[in-house]
């Protein structure tokens, strides 16, 4: 058995799907990838700019390795119980269910990492953070294909994967790409609230799952509505997939534990806990990437768009925030209630923003 094949074989006892490629981004991945850039796909994601030469061409950024093993953790979690007590109210996407899965993905690169230099192999392992194009070297690896939704599927299981890459300098034979099984179908296309996927793949600026995590700017009022009941993350797209329609008893990932707390947080912590103890309940969680500040944002977008009971509580809460991002989803609030608040706010941006509405 080979060594690479050896590590594979101790990345699926640790549970995981894995399967390696040579270190190379498939060329209609890469000008998939040039062309989204260019369009501005991105939105605020200007790190995918800085690390584009990087993420197209892994072999240059990382010239010792040959081969990447591409492991893939599932997260069909089951639906959990709504906890007790306090206002949990909108949906949380369902990776952010269980404790961050960087961690948990990062301790099972870490065995393999130790088990390859054990072999007498250079390895490096990577969740996310990397500049790696997870998904097409998945692909590249035969783990699945890229469905129209642009995420990586599995035949006979779907789309609720989580992705993590192992570098190594072992040389992998090219695999056999995973035949494409979207078909005709274009069912996720449809299901996006905000319109932001098409056949060219997803436009961030409209994507529900850019806004509610990966920017602290404000939520543009013209998509307040279409965003619906989601309060960080969005699944829409692989609800719709009829690849998906057995999430749920698919089972998942022994690595993860998904939590009814996260699953239905309680949106009163994100304005009531201070940012030390935001950070000790979900220090560890995915609600960290937006922070305290975020997530009250997202509540605050959530409550308006509904027109919901504790708006108003809510919003007397947040426009006391120390935060100017919570004070300015309070200012847009208001703004879609008609009450002109926090015109004269210390903070500039807030100002700004409250008098730029109100006009
Ligand atoms: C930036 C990022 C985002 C951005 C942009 C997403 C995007 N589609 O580009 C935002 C914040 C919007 C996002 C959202 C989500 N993300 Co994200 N994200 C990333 C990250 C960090 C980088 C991805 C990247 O480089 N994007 C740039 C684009 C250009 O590359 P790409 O994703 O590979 O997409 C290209 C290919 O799919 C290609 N393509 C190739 N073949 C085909 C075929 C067709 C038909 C089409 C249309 C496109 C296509 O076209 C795309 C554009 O070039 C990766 C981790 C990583 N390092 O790879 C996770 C990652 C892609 N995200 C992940 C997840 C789980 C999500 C969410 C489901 C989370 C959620 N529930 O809210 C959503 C899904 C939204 C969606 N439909 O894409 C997983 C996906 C796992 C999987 N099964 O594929 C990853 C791999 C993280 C991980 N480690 O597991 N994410």
């Amino acid at each position: 058995m080979s060594r690479l094949e050896a590590l594979r074989k101790r990345a699926e006892a640790l549970g995981l799907w894995a399967q390696a490629a040579p270190l190379r981004v498939p060329e209609e991945h890469q000008g998939r990838f040039a062309v989204w850039l260019s369009a501005g796909r991105h939105a605020g994601m200007r790190y995918l700019e800085r690390t584009k030469d990087a993420r197209l061409h892994p072999e240059r950024a990382f010239p010792w390795a040959k081969s990447v093993l591409v492991l893939a953790a599932p997260y069909a979690f089951p639906e959990l119980p709504v906890p007790e007590g306090g206002l949990r109210i909108g949906r949380v996407a369902r990776y952010a269910w269980t404790r961050d899965y960087h961690r948990a993905l990062e301790a099972a690169l870490l065995e393999l990492e130790n088990e390859a230099r054990r072999l007498g192999l250079l390895a490096k392992g990577y969740v996310d953070y990397g500049p790696l194009l997870e998904g097409p070297l998945g692909a590249a690896a035969g783990l699945g294909w890229i469905g129209k939704n642009t995420l990586l599927l599995r035949e006979g299981f779907g789309s609720y994967l989580l992705l993590a890459a192992l570098l190594t300098d072992a040389e992998a034979e090219p695999a056999p790409p995973a035949p494409t099984r979207c078909g005709r179908c274009t069912r996720c296309l449809f299901a996006c609230p905000t319109g932001a996927l098409d056949a060219r793949g997803l436009d961030a600026n409209r994507c529900i799952s850019y806004w509610t995590i990966e920017t602290r700017a404000p939520i543009p009022l013209e998509l307040w509505d279409a965003f619906g009941e989601w309060l960080f993350g969005c699944d829409d797209c692989q609800i719709a997939c009829p690849w998906n329609r057995f999430a749920g008893e698919a089972g998942y990932w022994r690595g993860f534990s998904p939590e009814p707390g996260l699953a239905h947080p309680d949106l009163w912590d994100f304005v009531r806990l201070s940012n030390q103890g935001f950070a000790k309940k979900y220090g560890d969680t995915a609600f960290a990437r937006p922070g305290r500040a975020g997530m009250a944002r997202n509540a605050i977008r959530l409550l308006g768009a509904l027109g919901h009971e504790a708006l108003e509580a809510y919003l007397e809460a947040a426009s006391k925030d120390p935060s100017p991002t919570v004070r300015k989803a309070a200012a847009q609030a208001f703004f879609r209630l008609g009450t002109p608040r926090l015109l004269d706010d210390p903070d500039p941006g807030v100002r700004a923003l409250a008098r730029g509405l109100f006009g």
